[in-house]
């Protein structure tokens, strides 16, 4: 890309003892295609090495205490600084290398939201069979209740403005993994199919261990699915972030300090 992208962007990565991958995914984030470029992680207060490694390469630390990937999620959407936010999970399995195009895909095509399809270009042995099942499940079903036509209700990667959150009604409300099909209801419901969009991008074997429970975490996205459609689903917290989050940008992160 010859001339940088006029906006600031926040590449996201929600981590709970992800040692053995956060370097890496950090690394393979092309830089110097934007005007601003914010690498952030919040971390769920990992036990490992995950925090000091992602500030040796220079990222920001927001730690988010309470558990869940939604949680995570729910307080870094608030605290982010770029105008376009991009999400992937902190374990390599998501292309960084297409963040870039991603961005300029949203811009030059005037979009609000995109997700990134993994099911389409999966490379070989990236998904365990009973994974590849499962997702195939929950993306059925989310297509039979909400008739919303995309294809992985379950990707972590999507490429949006921060400025959609404006609307409250597109403020995800789940703490755990169903946020991640949430996003993609509530984009197609709230912006609709023209602005928000599907696109499939490859998809990599984790680096490190999951800390996903493939029955626990698969029926409590199903149950939520089902809770949503009937409008019986709960906010457990409130979106946003604790005002006393530790954060690197306040110098308050214990690995800061030695
Ligand atoms: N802050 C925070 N991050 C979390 C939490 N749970 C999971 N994560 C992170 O969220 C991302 C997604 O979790 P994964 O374990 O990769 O879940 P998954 O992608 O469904 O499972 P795999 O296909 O095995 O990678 C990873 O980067 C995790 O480190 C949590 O409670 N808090
Ligand atoms: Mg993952």
């Amino acid at each position: 890309m010859s001339d940088k992208l006029p906006v600031s962007v926040t590449v996201m990565l929600p981590t709970w003892n992800e040692e053995k991958a956060v370097g890496l995914t950090i690394d393979d984030i092309p830089r110097d295609w934007c005007d601003e470029l914010e690498i952030m992680i919040v971390d769920g207060n990992s036990t490992d090495k995950t925090r000091e490694i992602a500030l040796a390469k220079g990222a920001r630390v927001h730690i988010e205490p309470r558990k869940g990937y939604g949680r995570a999620y729910r307080s870094g959407f608030d605290v982010a600084k770029g105008d376009i936010i991009v999400t992937m999970d902190a374990d390599c399995t998501y292309p960084a290398e297409v963040v870039p195009d991603l961005v300029k895909k949203l811009l030059d095509e005037d979009l609000q939201f995109i997700t990134c399809d993994r099911l389409t270009k999966a490379e070989d042995g990236s998904m365990s069979g009973l994974h590849g099942f499962g997702n195939w499940v929950l993306s059925f079903t989310a297509r039979m209740l909400f008739w919303y036509g995309v294809k992985d209700s379950q990707s972590g990667m999507w490429v949006f403005r921060k400025s959609i959150f404006d609307n409250p009604k597109m403020r995800p409300t789940n703490d755990g993994m169903p946020l991640s099909q949430e996003m993609k209801i509530l984009a197609r419901k709230v912006i609709g199919k023209q602005k928000a969009i599907e696109v499939s991008v490859p998809y990599r074997t984790r680096v490190g261990e999951a800390v996903i429970h493939t029955w626990g975490d698969g029926w409590k996205n199903l149950r939520f699915l089902y809770f949503k459609r009937v409008g019986l689903h709960r906010t457990r917290s409130p979106w946003g972030a604790l005002s006393d989050n530790p954060d690197s940008l306040n110098g308050d992160i214990p690995e800061q300090q030695k």
